[in-house]
């Protein structure tokens, strides 16, 4: 372990331990105490000011968060199987988690993104990336459900994604670790010079629907985390990328021997165009694109094969780099898209890069070309600012559109408002504990709110009754109206929040779906009224299509079925109202219950083992009749 990592660690340790010992965020008393509800204070039946989206990490799932209550709204699934709904384990849904490594129930998504028009929140819908088996998703906002997931070939760790372009154009997903390209059987220890870091740009249609349409074959560093540019930076991306030492273990020893790493600045304009006139070359690589159909109410998954892959020295004035303090983490841009922020997370300064700068070192060839041919600007060249030693272990920032910006520190446990131009630090806060990600709503885009920010804390440790070894992580909502920030109040997210999107509920609330319409139902055994229920058997496959509404299955005695069976049980819940869903269990059933929306039909599959009569039930209490809401299905010996 070398000096600076041993210096962090005790950091780190001090600050959990000092912060721990004075709990001075949270026991406020009296008038200032009552001051602070109010403002977080949502009247019953009143609703909050702005949807906030977390992602939930190890959950797979994104949660929606009111704010400035709190109050958790809504767990969306996404990368991960979810019993509450069935998504992952009813038929329609299980499609969405196919990937060129079979069914893959389960996923780690950290960073959301709303998508924008002219660089503003349109509240269409959210983009969110998965870590492990590096995928994509696109959720509506309309019916808060996964619409659309693909996969990324030939890339590991999709880890800088999932960030939107000002129009929507695309989304970037850059791999975290360096991977041979195309993988291959080979020793670890070879990997410098022959693994690669692919940059994936997923393009946006006008309907949502997503197109891997090149990758950017980058030297093998690890590419942490990206913004695209906005307003006069709008057409570029910029990313973060560690070791670019390309060591193969990343004991600190080896991972931060180089003084700097890169920021990696691609015209993505530039390569876009390259790739219209043909260029590019097409390479091997497996993916599933998985689309839900709102009409049949189901996904179907399609396997592909092949990718354009750009190599940078291809396309010239297209892709540079600029170094940055070793081991940067965020890589943020402002509003106006003049300044790219980049945290070194082993650095105590904060380097701030000019566009313009940028542009000019381009324009009169001031660089150098690196081992791999991409050039090198200088630092000197590029740098607009820094803000020197705001704090220790500096992760994101995050704006305010008045010309603040915040950033957190994970190791002295604090977000620091300073200004864009001038450097200075305009004021601090202490978080409880270790903040690693923060949100402002539309913080991210030309135009942020500006009123609210949330921490998302890793360490919860004291501030919440606790709950044995495992705590939920805890954000804290800041009011940052002011001058300073105040620290409003705490509230416990789900999973693993890596990061928020959040925009003001106006946008998107009345575009909200009650139901689906029944006559609009395409799904092939879908029973519309109660007529047209029926049980067909076609070999040992039974097909039963079953209607469900206040408060009775159709039908709701089934006979005819024999040990052996596989019987498909496909669910219509004829309400045409909203927030009226129906549910169904049956008894040992190897998959979850499922939630029918009403006018959807979902279906699940049960292969009874023994004869008897068994019992099926409706999971969710819908009308004072609810319990009467049941059924039987005879199984007989073969
Ligand atoms: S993040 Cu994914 S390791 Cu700082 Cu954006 Cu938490
Ligand atoms: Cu339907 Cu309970």
């Amino acid at each position: 372990m070398n000096k600076i990592c041993k210096y962090i660690l005790a950091i780190t340790a001090l600050t959990i331990f000092v912060s721990c010992g004075n709990n001075n965020g949270g026991n406020n008393s009296g008038a200032l105490a009552s001051s602070k509800a109010e403002k977080v204070y949502v009247a019953p039946g009143e609703h909050d000011e702005y949807y906030a989206f977390f992602s939930g990490g190890y959950s797979g799932n994104i949660t929606v968060a009111g704010l400035p209550s709190g109050r958790m709204l809504k767990e969306i699934p996404v990368f991960s199987q979810f019993p509450t709904s069935g998504y992952g384990y009813s038929e329609e849904t299980k499609p969405m988690l196919n990937t060129s490594f079979g069914f893959v129930p389960w996923g780690d998504a950290h960073h959301p993104d709303i998508s924008q028009t002219n660089g503003e929140l349109d509240g269409r819908w959210i983009f969110i990336n998965e870590n492990n088996t590096p995928r994509i998703a696109r959720v509506s906002l309309a019916t808060f459900e996964t619409e659309e997931i693909i996969e990324l070939p030939n890339s590991a760790g999709n880890h800088a994604s999932s960030f939107v372009t000002e129009n929507t154009e695309y989304i970037v997903a850059g791999t975290r670790f360096a991977v041979p390209n195309p993988q291959r059987d080979m020793p670890i220890n070879e990997m410098k010079g022959q693994f690669k870091g692919p940059l994936s740009f997923v393009s946006i249609a006008e309907n949502g629907r997503m197109n891997l349409e090149f990758q950017l074959n980058m030297p093998g560093f690890n590419y942490d985390l990206a913004h695209p540019g906005r307003h006069k930076s709008h057409g570029w991306f910029f990313f973060t990328s560690y070791n670019t030492e390309e060591a193969n273990t990343l004991m600190e020893v080896n991972a931060s021997q180089n003084d700097k790493d890169y920021i990696a600045a691609v015209n993505w304009q530039k390569i876009a165009e390259y790739v219209k006139n043909g260029g590019g070359k097409r390479v091997p690589g497996k993916y599933a694109h998985n689309v839900y159909d709102e009409k049949t109410h189901t996904a179907t998954s399609t396997m592909k094969d092949g990718v354009i892959t750009i190599d940078p020295k291809d396309v010239e004035g297209a892709v540079f780099y600029i170094p940055i303090p070793k081991s940067p983490h965020g890589c943020d841009v402002d509003p106006s898209g003049e300044y790219i922020i980049g945290s070194g997370k082993l650095s105590t300064d904060l380097s701030v890069y000019s566009f313009e700068k940028i542009q000019t070192a381009i324009k009169n060839k001031d660089f150098v070309a690196d081992a791999y041919g991409v050039p090198v600007l200088s630092y000197e060249n590029t740098i607009a600012g820094v803000v020197a030693q705001p704090g220790l272990g500096p992760l994101h920032t995050e704006f305010d559109g008045k010309g603040n910006a915040y950033t957190t520190f994970f190791i002295s446990s604090e977000v620091v408002k300073w200004k864009l131009g001038t450097w200075e630090v305009l004021d601090r806060q202490p978080t409880f504990y270790s903040v690693g990600h923060l949100m402002i709503p539309g913080g991210n885009s030309r135009k942020p709110f500006g009123k609210y920010m949330v921490a998302m804390n890793k360490i919860t440790k004291d501030r919440y009754l606790p709950t044995g070894p495992e705590l939920e992580h805890s954000a804290q909502l800041y009011d940052i109206s002011g001058d300073k920030m105040e620290l409003l109040s705490d509230f416990p997210t789900h999973g693993e929040p890596h990061y928020a999107a959040g925009i003001r509920a106006d946008i998107i609330k009345d575009k909200s779906k009650k139901y689906y319409e029944l006559s609009e139902n395409e799904h092939p055994y879908a029973a519309k009224s109660e007529g047209e229920a029926k049980v067909t058997r076609n070999g040992n496959e039974v097909h039963v299509n079953m209607t469900m509404i206040r408060s009775h299955f159709a039908p709701d005695n089934i006979e005819g079925v024999k040990v052996g069976d596989k019987v498909y049980l496909h669910l219509t819940n004829l309400e045409q109202d909203f927030d009226v869903p129906h549910g169904f269990s049956i008894i040992g059933a190897n998959t979850s219950e499922i939630l029918v929306m009403p006018g959807q039909t979902k279906t699940i599959i049960w292969e009874p083992k023994r004869e008897g009569v068994w019992p099926f039930y409706c999971t969710d209490f819908c009308s004072a009749l609810h319990q009467e809401m049941q059924g039987y299905v005879r199984v007989s010996g073969k």
